[in-house]
């Protein structure tokens, strides 16, 4: 499984992330990363359980944000620059966010599978969000990574050509999808 084209994200602070997420796979994403901000351990390994199938039988990579015990139950995890060490390679795909070169440097040296990079743009959506970063600096990583770059942050289908033009492997997208009527089709012009 690779880090490549929509990086769709599950977010329950939009709704039920297993409802969301199939709708991600439906639309055409080809990674889903569970996002639970502030939900016990044992509801997220749920909702990863119930979105499992589904992700398999599309071949969409699934990602457990935030829980690295999980990892056994999904097919990797995501984690931020808190979050501690990454799991074992042999158990799943292990991304690191950065939001810097330095930062870029030293996931690319713990053995991190892929990047986030972030936030790009000015978003709403995370709490605590650094400032943004923009294109040159996403074009700046992408070019020193040896590793697929997930770019992150406000992105949208206008902004998307501008994105895809840094060479970024991935983007990922939470609000405009899921703040859409409809996300599956709002995925649809995201890939
Ligand atoms: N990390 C950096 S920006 C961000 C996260 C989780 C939020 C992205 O959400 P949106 O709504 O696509 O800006
Ligand atoms: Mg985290």
């Amino acid at each position: 499984m690779v880090i490549a084209g929509l990086y769709g994200i599950a977010d329950a602070g939009f709704g039920d992330p297993v409802a969301l997420g199939r709708a991600l796979v439906l639309g055409g994403a080809r990674v889903l990363q569970l996002r639970c901000k502030g939900w016990p351990e044992a509801r997220v390994a749920e909702a990863a359980r119930a979105l499992k199938p589904c992700c398999a039988a599309a071949g969409v990579a699934l990602l457990i944000n935030d829980h690295p015990q999980l990892i056994g139950i999904a097919d990797g995890v995501h984690l931020g620059q808190g979050d501690g060490p990454l799991p074992d390679r042999a158990l799943g795909l292990r991304g690191r966010s950065t939001h810097d070169l330095d930062q870029l440097a030293a996931a690319v040296a713990e053995g991190a599978d892929y990047v986030g990079f972030g936030p790009v743009f000015g978003t709403t959506t995370k709490e605590g969000a650094l400032p943004p970063r923009g294109l040159d600096a996403l074009a700046a990583v992408v070019a020193a990574s040896t590793v697929p770059v997930a770019a992150i942050g406000g992105i949208t289908p206008a902004r998307l050509p501008a994105v895809k033009a840094t060479g970024a492997a991935s983007w990922a997208i939470i609000s405009a999808i899921l703040g859409a009527p409809d996300p599956a089709a709002a995925a649809r012009a995201c890939r």
